[in-house]
C-alpha cells in the first residue's frame, strides 16, 4: 500500500468468480507494487443474505442488492461484473453510460451483437474496458508465448486444444443457470471454448475459418430449488437443457496453422483439464492446467541423441509474474492468473500502461463462437470475417 491513488471497485456477482476476483482485490497490494490502492468499496448481488455474507467474508466495504444502486454510486470508480451472461450487458452499457470503467467475466455477452454493443459503447465513452481471460496470465502461458513469438518453435503447423469437465455426466446434476441459453448463450462451448479460442488468439493469432459439431446428451434436469447452480438441490420436476454439453471444432488459422478443438462437461475424470498443444516447424509445447507452472517444450535444435521434450518449471525469477510471489521452484495456482490480471488491469486504470485483453478481445472471441454455431447449422466450414 502506501500510495495516495485510490481506485475503487464495485462488483457485481459473489459466487465461484466473485469469490476469485475478491481474493485477487486483497491480495494484488501484498505482492504487486501498485501505482494505486485498490479499494474494494461495494459487493452486489440479488440475494440479501448471500451478498452480506459475502461482503463480510471476502472483505468489501458495502454491499448492494440492485446493481443500478452500485453503478449509481459516486464512490465507484470501475465496475467489475461476474454476474451471468445474459446481465453483461446491461450491466456494462449502464456502467458505461455512468462513465464507469468495465472489467466483464468471459465470454463477453449473451451473443456477437451484444458483445459488440458493449465494445462501441465503450470506445465511444472513452471508459477502459477488459475481459477476464485470466489463463492468460499465468508464468507458464506466458512463457509459451515468449517461446512462439521468439521464432524458437518455427512456424506453426497444429494447434490441438482441450477443456475437459464432467459436472454433467450425472442426469441428476441440476439444471444450472449454466444450461439455459436465455441465461448463459451456451454450453461447453460458450463458457469453456471460448478461454481455448482465447489462449490460441493470443499464442498463435487470428482464426480464419471453423467447422463444429456438438452434443447435448442429457435433454433434460431437475429444476433446483433455487436456480444458483450445481449447490441447488433439484427438485422432482425436470426442465429442458437448451445448451451444448460438448463442442468439438475443427479450424484453420490466418497463419495457416491447422486448429483442433474440444470443450466438454461430460469427459468423465476431467475436472478442469484446459490443455493446448503447439507444434511448430522448429519445436513444439505443451500445457496442462492441471499442472499449470509446468511447460512442456521440444526443440529440434537439441542433439539428437538429448533430444526429448522437456519440462520446464515456471517459477525462476526470469519467468513474468514468478518473482512477484515465491523463492524459484515454489509453485502457485490456479487463483494467481486472476490476481496477475487483476494487477494489469488495475495498473491500466492508474497508470494508462497497455491492457489486454480488452472488450475487442472479447468480439473476436465471440466471432469464432458464433462461427461455429453457424457452422453447425450448415454442415460446412464458415469463415470467422463472415460472422
Ligand atoms: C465452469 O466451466 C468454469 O467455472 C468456467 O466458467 C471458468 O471460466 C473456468 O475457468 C472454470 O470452469
Amino acid at each position: 500500500m502506501g500510495v495516495n491513488k485510490k481506485i475503487n471497485v464495485g462488483m457485481v456477482g459473489y459466487k465461484f468468480m466473485g469469490k476469485a476476483h475478491s481474493h485477487a482485490y486483497k491480495d494484488v497490494g501484498m505482492f504487486f507494487d501498485m501505482d494505486a490502492d485498490v479499494v474494494m468499496k461495494a459487493i452486489c448481488g440479488r440475494d440479501e443474505e448471500g451478498v452480506k455474507a459475502a461482503a463480510d467474508k471476502f472483505g468489501w466495504e458495502s454491499y448492494e442488492t440492485d446493481w443500478r444502486k452500485l453503478i449509481a454510486r459516486d464512490d465507484i470508480d470501475f465496475v467489475d461484473i461476474n454476474a451471468p451472461s445474459d446481465a453483461h450487458k446491461e450491466i456494462a452499457l449502464a456502467a458505461i453510460a455512468a462513465g464507469k470503467h468495465v472489467f466483464c467475466e468471459k465470454p463477453l455477452a449473451l451473443n456477437l451483437a451484444d458483445g459488440r454493443e458493449m465494445l462501441a459503447a465503450a470506445e465511444k465513452a472513452g471508459v477502459k474496458h477488459g475481459i477476464c481471460f485470466n489463463y492468460r496470465f499465468l508464468p507458464a502461458v506466458q512463457l509459451a508465448k515468449k517461446i512462439i513469438d521468439s521464432g524458437k518453435l518455427g512456424e506453426i503447423h497444429h494447434y490441438r486444444a482441450t477443456y475437459l469437465q464432467d459436472w454433467l455426466v450425472d442426469p441428476e446434476a441440476p439444471l444450472a443457470w449454466r444450461l439455459k441459453k436465455e441465461v448463459a448463450g451456451s454450453g461447453a462451448h460458450g463458457d469453456i471454448n471460448a478461454h481455448s479460442i482465447d489462449l490460441a488468439r493470443f499464442l498463435i493469432g487470428e482464426f480464419d475459418r471453423v467447422i463444429g459439431h456438438n452434443r447435448t446428451f442429457v435433454k433434460e434436469r431437475p429444476i433446483p430449488v433455487s436456480m444458483s447452480g450445481l449447490s441447488a438441490v433439484g427438485s422432482s420436476e425436470k426442465g429442458e437443457v437448451t445448451v451444448d454439453d460438448a463442442t468439438a471444432f475443427l479450424a484453420d488459422f490466418k497463419n495457416g496453422a491447422m486448429g483442433m478443438f474440444v470443450a466438454s462437461r461430460f469427459a468423465t475424470g476431467r475436472k478442469n483439464h484446459n490443455t493446448f498443444e503447439i507444434h511448430g516447424s522448429k519445436g513444439s509445447i505443451r500445457w496442462d492446467l492441471e499442472r499449470l507452472n509446468e511447460l512442456e517444450v521440444y526443440f529440434r535444435e537439441d542433439e539428437p541423441e538429448l533430444a526429448g521434450f522437456r519440462r520446464i518449471m515456471a517459477t525462476e525469477p526470469e519467468h513474468k509474474y514468478a518473482a512477484n510471489w515465491w523463492p524459484t521452484g515454489h509453485i502457485i495456482g490456479y487463483e494467481h492468473g486472476f490476481v496477475h490480471i487483476t494487477y494489469e488491469f488495475l495498473q491500466h486504470l492508474a497508470t494508462d500502461s497497455p491492457f489486454a485483453p480488452t472488450f475487442a478481445d472479447g468480439v473476436r472471441c465471440q466471432e469464432v463462437l458464433e462461427a461455429v454455431d453457424l457452422s453447425i447449422e450448415r454442415g460446412a466450414w464458415v469463415s470467422v470475417d463472415e460472422v
